[in-house]
């Protein structure tokens, strides 16, 4: 069988087109999910339910027949199979009990994650099953310090101030955290392969907030240790990152993390990005979510401009961030066609 053309881009080859997915392609803007949703009641029931997780997976490869799938999950799984109180209020978001303390993180237990998380690797399986052969599987985890600013803060924020004093008045601990959340990540993508991913990509959402020598112990050196490991036990497995929001700091995190992707953000302009990013990375990215509900007839100069930024060197069309629930079909429809040129 010929090699997807997202393995080949991830792999370092420039493929045109490009292959397509989008981050959160499955969700709220998809009638088909809210209606498994409703079904589902809470959503931790159902990144926990092998059918449902698999059934909206596939709902977005189906209707529009992206490049790649995403594993339909959320990077709170890991604080919850570590044994922090994880849960979702209706029309909220993400609530956890704060990790205050030396001993809230002297509670966690890393020997959890493969027994919690194994209806996600049922999923998993079941998704491979399911998927046309041609159609990789992407699994995920929320990067370290992403993750320690919903564990500390306890929920999402705009500012992560919690987060950034927590390291700042408690270094040990915080430092603890970030080593523990490093390993419990690693335990979690080698499982997700060991289950059948193709590619395996961290989130860290929230990496601009940190000031530059905490995103140098937070990110950077993290997701160097995560890569190193990974390449280590699976190492034809492609690794991307999304250091969201890095700035300049982009070519450093990706001289030293060396991920076989790196997704950018829509804020980074793409041809400087490209002269200072090693050319045998892809770059993905990086439309502006907004595209995907404002008029459909700005949607073709913008994709232009992303291709002519990237030709000649590997390259995954995706957003600059998740898709939002006011996305409309119509637009997603018109960038698939518009960028296949069909
Ligand atoms: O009610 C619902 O249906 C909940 C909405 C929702 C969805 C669809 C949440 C809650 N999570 C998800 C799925 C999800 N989350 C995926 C699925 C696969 C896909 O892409 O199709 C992925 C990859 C994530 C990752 C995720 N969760 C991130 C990283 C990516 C990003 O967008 O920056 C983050 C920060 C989260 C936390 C989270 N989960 C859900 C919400 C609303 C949030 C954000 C909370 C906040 O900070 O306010």
């Amino acid at each position: 069988m010929i090699k997807p053309s997202f393995l080949r881009a991830l792999s370092g080859e420039s493929v045109d087109p490009a292959p397509v997915w989008l981050m959160r392609q499955a969700g709220r803007y998809l009638p088909e999910y809210r209606a498994t949703r409703a079904d589902a009641g809470g959503f931790l029931d159902l990144c926990f339910n092998p059918e449902l997780a698999t059934e909206v997976t596939l709902q977005p490869i189906r209707r529009f027949g992206f490049d790649a799938a995403i594993l339909f999950s959320d990077i709170l799984v890991t604080p919850l199979a570590l044994g922090q109180r994880v849960w979702f209020e209706p029309g909220e978001g993400p609530r956890l009990d704060p990790i205050q303390t030396a001993n809230d993180l002297d509670a966690l237990s890393l020997e959890r994650i493969e027994p919690t998380l194994e209806p996600v690797f049922q999923a998993i399986r079941q998704i491979k099953a399911a998927l046309p052969a041609d159609t990789p599987l992407i699994g995920f985890a929320g990067a370290p310090w992403t993750l320690a600013t919903y564990m500390i803060q306890g929920r999402g924020s705009s500012d992560h101030v919690g987060a950034k004093l927590f390291a700042l008045e408690q270094p040990d601990v915080f430092d603890r955290m970030i080593g523990l959340l490093t390993d419990a990540v690693t335990r979690l993508l080698k499982a997700q392969i060991d289950a059948g991913v193709d590619a395996v990509k961290i989130f860290d959402s929230w990496s601009g907030a940190a000031w530059s020598s905490l995103f140098d112990r937070a990110c950077v050196a993290p997701a160097e240790r995560i890569r190193g490991a990974l390449k280590a036990s699976h190492p034809h497995t492609p690794f991307i990152a999304f250091p969201r929001g890095c700035g300049g700091s982009l070519a450093a995190y990706a001289a030293v993390v060396r991920p076989d992707g790196l997704a950018i953000d829509s804020s980074a302009d793409l041809a400087w990005a490209a002269s200072v990013v090693d050319p045998k990375i892809a770059l993905q990215g990086n439309l502006d979510p907004v595209f995907m509900r404002g008029p459909i007839d700005a949607l073709g100069p913008e994709l232009d401009r992303i291709r002519s930024a990237m030709a000649g060197r590997p390259h995954v069309l995706n957003l600059g961030h998740g898709i939002t629930p006011e996305s409309q079909i119509a637009n997603v429809e018109a960038l698939i066609r518009h960028w296949r040129r069909d």
